[in-house]
């Protein structure tokens, strides 16, 4: 039968969320976005989608099946040696109690935590699970239970990028790089940016905001800070090691107040002072038109093009940042827009989505 005859087989998928902070919180950082946009890529190909997370979660355009619990610590606030821990009536062990009890009724599971709990319950599932690390690794314990799975259930780990699964040891071929998308559409370009420059993301140690504000300083450009406080005390120590920065801090926004923001700027400041996995707030100033200047470090080392739709500089070198800064009249702000709507677009992360999953099923022998 020819290819384009064969129906396309439609999953009933359970997505489980990070057990960080309820969806929409913004303590979940890229994953909420991760969640909300591959659903939305599924759906659109035909799949159907559960989406379970922590109790007061919410997403526009999906019913959550709300799980109670105690949240579990953030990952990157623990040691690589620190052992596995989860809180007394942890939310994310009634997560998968919740998925042990209905696993009969889906196709697949896919796991969006960054935890050892997953990991571990795999092979008590019937049904495959379908695992996204999205970060870069930070333990060991971890570290090895995603290498054990690899080996055991081969084609069931989807990382975001190369440079992020290349911090993982014993890993088993083939790996899955599954980048991010968004809906373009929510995202307007602008050509005639303001002498502005942003920087978006959780406000924590390991995304070195204190870098962006110094190149604030140094090109007397404002800086516009959009997303969680994550750490407070970080936050504190910037504001008064920089007292007179122009800095202006505008909380955590729904995507269309960001989007209104950032599209009017002259470019986004990435400053990933670890391997970010990914790095989605990149592709959201891309589909504004907006060039990004990052550290040549992780995810957005593999989204920027440099010199064409921003630039990628040495890690941890300020000088550089602002360097770069002098040099985005260079850059045509409607490639940006265009890179976003070849390579991030929500049907070419369906696409990539949809792929991944037919590979699992095949070496399941389901398809
Ligand atoms: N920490 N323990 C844990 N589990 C997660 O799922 C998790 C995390 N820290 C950050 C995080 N998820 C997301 O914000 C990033 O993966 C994007």
């Amino acid at each position: 039968m020819p290819d384009n005859l064969i129906p396309q087989r439609r999953f009933n998928l359970l997505f489980l969320s990070t057990p960080v902070g309820a969806i929409g919180s913004g303590l979940g950082g890229g994953v909420e976005l991760s969640i909300h946009n591959t659903a939305k890529a599924m759906i659109h190909r035909g799949h159907s989608v559960e989406i379970v997370a922590p109790s007061g979660s919410h997403l526009d355009g999906f019913s959550i099946t709300q799980i109670s619990g105690n949240l579990q610590i953030i990952a990157q606030s623990q040691e690589r040696s620190t052992p596995i821990n989860l809180p007394v009536n942890s939310v994310l062990a009634n997560m998968w109690e919740y998925a042990r009890q209905v696993e009969n009724k889906f196709d697949l599971i896919v796991n969006f935590a960054y935890d050892w709990l997953p990991f571990y319950l795999t092979p008590f599932f019937s049904i495959p699970i379908a695992h996204i690390v999205s970060m870069g690794s930070l333990s060991d314990a971890l570290d090895q239970t995603i290498a054990q799975i690899s080996h055991k259930f081969p084609h069931t780990i989807g990382f975001c990028t190369a440079s992020q699964a290349a911090t993982f040891p014993n890993l088993n071929s083939p790996l899955y790089y599954l980048s991010n998308g968004i809906d373009l559409s929510l995202y307007k370009f602008c050509s005639q940016p303001r002498q502005q420059l942003a920087w978006l993301g959780r406000i924590s140690p390991e995304k070195a905001l204190e870098d962006a504000v110094q190149v604030a300083i140094q090109t007397d450009m404002q800086l516009k800070i959009m997303g969680k406080i994550q750490d407070e005390s970080y936050w504190q120590q910037i504001c008064h090691k920089y007292p007179h920065a122009p800095i202006e801090y505008l909380g955590f926004l729904s995507t269309d107040k960001m989007q209104e923001i950032v599209r009017q700027c002259a470019a986004l400041i990435m400053t990933p002072r670890w391997v970010e996995a990914f790095g989605n707030v990149a592709i959201e100033a891309l589909a504004c038109g907006v060039p990004v200047i990052s550290y040549r470090r992780g995810g957005p080392s593999e989204i920027i093009k440099d010199g064409e739709t921003g630039f990628l500089v040495e890690p941890d070198n300020v000088y550089q940042l602002v360097n770069a800064v002098s040099k985005l009249n260079t850059i045509n702000r409607l490639n940006c827009r265009q890179q976003a709507e070849q390579e991030f677009s929500l049907d070419a992360l369906g696409t990539r989505f949809e792929s991944w999953f037919q590979a699992i099923f095949q070496y399941s022998g389901l398809l």
